[in-house]
């Protein structure tokens, strides 16, 4: 089942306009939202994110927080989703196409559910990554639908095998197209502060969260890129890549070219959390 606004319909009832404003403007926020054994993981930090982008961006939605966070938890229970995740996003609705804010629009609200395994082998392994340099809009701090920026920076990776691009502006490393980026330097964990620049990642708390608990030192401080090359250990997180290790960048080595001790630390803390969510549901 779909959820189109306040209803569940099926997949072949669930129909977009074509002046859609999500559609024709990306004109819209999102979130993606993980489920471990059919429990929403750190559910309301999504909730609350979603909440602040749709401020950020004026737009109101079809109804609030509160009643989406229950449907949201139903539309897992109807489509009977174990691994997986919640796709949703909320446009500014469909009206003759215009710049400004149409005058009688209503909100479009969408939500469906993907099953989807843990990427076990990449974070056993690591990834390889690419840097290249963040074209994205100032306000990279709010969910928006328009991901330009983003998709160039990752196909530019993938077409040099890699599986993330790191993005950054001039010198200073800024986050990952799909993910936040934590360097190990010195002992010490930097990950760039959460401003305009970067999306708060909804991991990248819940992995300084981890990190305080395991005393590890973290600064939310930025990094450049020559510091990053020369980083201990590196690491993406997001909601489906969780704590990922980063073992090459460009074809360099980081560290010894393995996934470090402090990352498999982070890993086992971040697993404990994920089995206490499955283990809530059953
Ligand atoms: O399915 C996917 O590939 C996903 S799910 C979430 C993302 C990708 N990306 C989230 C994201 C992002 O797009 C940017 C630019 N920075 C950071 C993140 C990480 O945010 P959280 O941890 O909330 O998923």
């Amino acid at each position: 089942m779909i959820l189109v606004n306040d209803r569940f319909v099926e997949r072949t009832e669930a129909t977009v306009d074509i002046e859609d404003r999500g559609y024709q403007f990306g004109d819209g926020v999102y979130e993606v939202i993980r489920v471990y054994g059919g429990a929403p993981f750190l559910l309301d930090e999504h909730m609350a994110r979603l909440a602040r982008s749709l401020r950020e961006i004026r737009l109101e939605p079809p109804y609030g927080i509160d009643e989406l966070t229950d449907k949201i938890r139903r539309l897992i229970t109807l489509n009977a989703l174990g691994d997986g995740i919640v796709y949703l996003q909320i446009t500014r609705g469909a009206s003759p196409r215009t710049h400004g804010f149409p005058k009688n629009a209503h909100s479009v609200l969408t939500a469906y559910t993907q099953t989807l395994d843990r990427p076990l082998q990449a974070l056993q392994e690591g990834i390889r990554a690419h840097l290249t340099e963040d074209i994205r809009w100032l306000r990279c701090d709010i969910k928006s639908l328009n991901l330009l920026g983003s998709v160039l920076a990752k196909q530019e990776a993938l077409d040099k095998g890699c599986a993330e691009a790191i993005l950054h502006r001039g010198k200073t490393v800024t986050e990952g197209s799909a993910s936040n980026v934590f360097a190990l330097i010195g002992g010490v964990w930097f990950t760039h502060p959460a401003n305009h620049l970067i999306l708060d990642g909804i991991t990248r708390r819940s992995v300084l969260r981890i990190m305080q608990e395991l005393d590890m030192p973290a600064k939310e401080e930025a990094v450049t890129v020559e510091q990053l090359l020369a980083a201990e250990e590196l690491i993406v997180t997001s909601t489906t890549q969780e704590v990922m290790p980063v073992v090459a960048v460009d074809g360099r080595p980081i560290g010894d070219g393995s996934v470090g001790p402090w990352t498999r630390r982070l890993q086992e803390a971040f697993e404990a959390a994920i089995r206490e969510t499955a283990n809530r549901s059953s």
